[in-house]
């Protein structure tokens, strides 16, 4: 009798699904937040679910993790100053902390659960959480900055979970205005905003509401991540002041050990396709 294992997240609304061949279930737990699931797979390495959507495996996580995080700090003249909130398995805190001239990389994420295992079953995601650069919060990130300091940060990387529960308040207008006030000058917020297959409206909503927040111009960047729904990602960026096209090239072309980013990807993640042009 065969024995197969699979992990399948089903996308109801869309009549889809994902699936993923299993081999065993390494760890299992419901947090005060949510419930939380290691898989090691065959062919993908280690995933990670919070209430039985993927969020992360070894195999494909680089592509979004590099998105969320090259982009934003290249746009920024000399980002010094990084919140992200959210992310709590520390791919994209890991990619922040691969730019120099950062001096501070603060995590507001809700779950400390999820940074815990993280650390367990991720620990190449959590390479540089030793870093003196990095600090942890274990918070809201809607609270959290609602209390923060004007102009405080130079990028805010939304690095959530979908829309729904703790994490609906995260796209809201209100919400990209706190960031607004939060970042200074020139600052840059990005947000993880779903599928422009599945999600288009979203993704045109996420861009009206930053610009209704007061940031001067706003782009969204398309990639393909495997494992989120359809394979076909988005991150909207935000921009204190000017334009969003320019960024810093040269910096960008001498950046090495990315595997998907890299300075002509920065231009060609900004080409939208026709059906979400403005
Ligand atoms: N790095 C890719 C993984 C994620 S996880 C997103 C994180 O956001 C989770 O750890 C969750 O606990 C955290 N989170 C949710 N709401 C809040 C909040 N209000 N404040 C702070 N952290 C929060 C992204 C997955 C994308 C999924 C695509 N289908």
């Amino acid at each position: 009798m065969s024995t197969e294992l699979w992990y399948t997240e089903r996308y109801e609304e869309h009549g889809a699904a994902l699936s993923l061949k299993i081999r065993e279930v390494l760890h299992r737990e419901q947090s005060p937040y949510q419930n939380i699931e290691i898989f090691e797979t065959e062919q993908f390495g280690t995933l990670m679910t919070l209430d039985g959507l993927v969020m992360v495996t070894d195999r494909d996580n680089f592509l979004y993790h590099e998105m969320m995080s090259h982009p934003a700090l290249f746009t920024h003249p000399a980002p010094k100053r990084v919140l992200i909130i959210g992310g709590g398995d520390c791919g994209t805190l890991r990619e922040v902390l691969r730019h120099g001239e950062v001096e501070e990389a603060v995590q507001v994420e809700l779950d400390e659960r999820v940074t815990r295992v993280a650390e367990r079953f991720f620990p190449e995601l959590c390479e540089n959480n030793q870093d003196p650069r990095a600090r942890f919060h274990f918070a809201d990130g809607i609270a959290w900055i609602k209390e923060a300091e004007a102009g405080r940060y130079d990028v805010i990387i939304i690095d959530s979970t979908d829309p729904v529960g703790p994490a609906a308040g995260l796209f809201a207008t209100d919400f990209y205005a706190a960031c607004h006030h939060a970042l200074a000058d020139q600052g840059v917020l990005v947000a993880q905003s779903e599928s422009p297959l599945l999600h288009a409206d979203l993704i045109r909503q996420c861009q009206s509401r930053m610009t209704e927040a007061g940031f001067g111009a706003v782009n969204s960047l398309y990639f393909p991540q495997f494992c989120y729904p359809s394979g076909w990602w988005s991150a909207t960026l935000g921009r204190k002041g000017l334009a969003m096209d320019a960024f810093r090239i040269d910096a960008a072309r001498a950046f090495t050990g990315t595997r998907y980013y890299h300075a002509a990807m920065q231009q060609a993640a900004q080409v939208a396709p026709a059906f979400l042009l403005p």
